[in-house]
């Protein structure tokens, strides 16, 4: 026999939902706007959201699961089979698929394989999917192009096309890791959601793909798909190869003795750097809005990568200065008078980005975000966790076991 009991009014993101009683289940349904908003009809069991992170082994992957996690979500990720362990940044957060009650499940997969996509995405039947997953380094897509696209602009649309194929439009919501790098040769300063794009790289072209493909599945099929149109950010989760993860590597190594010096390329290119956490919690807040909209998220603060290296020298007690021009130029550590700092124009690229600065009042104003950690504290957070790895390994080296250093 059908037992129906209305229990209450339950107010869930700022909806009204009725909460019903069924055959010994809950079921929550919306009091207004019945059959339009994506989750409308959910079960008790699901009030903790599901949530798919591609590209979980990267940076943003990692302190957004550990951010979904806080809040209660089962997080899926999609992690690419590598030959050895890739999952450095999440292994704090890795549960023992045996134990009982796991909220963190990893499925092997790649942008680039649509049918691994949509299994994975049937399986887990997410309410929101975080598109994270890209080749994320803008030197690196000048020497892989075409897998650049392929993974960031058709890896894209081959997660839209899931949502799409599997009939999920209405119940999942979906998160797009668009880029500054998409304002390339910006044509207004500072950067808005307005503003138009000048892509510098096969990156930024395969990302404003991704952007208006994210922003032609919310207008043709009714998707929740939103943007989050971000600046640079960075944490001690940063990879090595990227500017502020290099210099504050290298720096605390030379401070230990394990590096000699530090070669650079363009010094004068002028960034708009947040943190990670900060820009995470901005990538989740887009997809609890009422409507999906695209965001720019920033500081609003810029620095040069010359700015970065003597901010974060002066941690280490390098009074860097900087002498000659070009590639000829030299940063000096005029505390001991060496030379730490060298121009190499292998790290120039062919069309570079030269300033980015982000205007985010859209999201402080609709989403209620601001950027909550300043540069210094941000490069500072970066050297202690760099210093505390670089002293680990000094004593490795001085106990006689070999320690590597890499390089690009
Ligand atoms: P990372 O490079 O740290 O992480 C990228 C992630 O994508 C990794 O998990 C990587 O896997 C995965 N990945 C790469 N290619 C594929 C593929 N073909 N299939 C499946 N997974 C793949 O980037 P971030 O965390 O810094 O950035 C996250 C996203 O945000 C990216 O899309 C990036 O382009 C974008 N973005 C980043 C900004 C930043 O300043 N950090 C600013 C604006 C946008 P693996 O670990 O195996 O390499
Ligand atoms: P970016 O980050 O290209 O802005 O892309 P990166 O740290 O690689 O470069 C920032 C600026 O520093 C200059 N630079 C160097 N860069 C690197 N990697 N190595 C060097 O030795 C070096 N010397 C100078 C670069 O030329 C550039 O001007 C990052 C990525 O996370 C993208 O995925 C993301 O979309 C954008 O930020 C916003």
């Amino acid at each position: 026999m059908h037992l129906f009991i209305f229990l209450a009014l339950l107010v869930k993101n700022g909806t009204i939902t009725w909460v019903v009683w069924l055959c010994g289940s809950a079921y929550y349904v919306p009091a207004t706007d019945l059959c339009r908003k994506p989750r409308d009809h959910f079960r008790s069991d699901e009030l903790a959201n599901t949530a798919l992170i591609t590209g979980i082994t990267g940076q943003d992957g990692a302190y957004l699961a550990e951010f979904l996690l806080a809040k209660g979500y089962t997080v899926h990720g999609v992690k690419r089979r590598a030959s050895s362990f890739n999952t450095d940044r999440i292994d704090h957060l890795y549960q023992d698929p045996h134990e009982q009650d796991v909220r963190l499940k990893l499925h092997y997969g790649d942008l680039t394989d649509s049918t691994n996509l949509i299994r994975i995405i049937q399986e887990v039947q997410p309410d929101e999917i975080y598109n994270l997953a890209a080749q994320s380094h803008v030197g690196v897509s000048f020497e892989t192009p075409e897998y650049t696209a392929n993974s960031d602009a058709l890896g894209t649309l081959r997660v839209l096309e899931a949502i799409r194929i599997l009939g999920l439009e209405k119940k999942t919501r979906f998160y797009q890791a668009s880029t500054s790098e998409m304002f390339g040769k910006v044509q207004e300063i500072p950067q808005r959601e307005t503003t138009p794009f000048y892509p510098r790289s096969p990156y930024g072209a395969a990302k404003v793909y991704a952007y208006w493909i994210t922003v032609n599945y919310r207008e043709a099929y009714g998707l929740f798909a939103c943007n989050g149109i971000l600046f640079n950010h960075e944490s001690p989760m940063r990879g090595e190869t990227f500017v502020s993860r290099k210099i504050t590597r290298a720096l605390t190594r030379i401070k230990v003795g394990l590096q000699q010096n530090l070669h650079l390329g363009n010094l004068d290119s002028r960034r708009d750097w947040g943190h990670a956490r900060d820009y995470v919690r901005a990538q989740w807040l887009m997809l609890q809005q009422d409507e999906p909209e695209d965001f720019v998220i920033a500081t609003g603060k810029q620095f040069s990568v010359r700015d970065f290296v003597v901010a974060a020298g002066s941690l280490l007690d390098m009074k860097i200065e900087w002498q000659g021009e070009g590639v000829d130029e030299i940063g000096i550590d005029t505390a001991t008078g060496r030379t730490l700092i060298h121009v190499d124009p292998r790290y120039f690229r062919p069309t570079e980005v030269e300033t980015l600065l982000g205007d985010a009042t859209k999201a402080r104003k609709k989403l209620g975000w601001t950027a909550e950690v300043t540069f210094p504290e941000l490069v500072a957070e970066m050297i202690e966790s760099d210093m505390d790895v670089a002293k680990r390994d000094a004593l490795v080296a001085k106990e006689g076991y070999k320690v590597y250093s890499h390089h690009e």
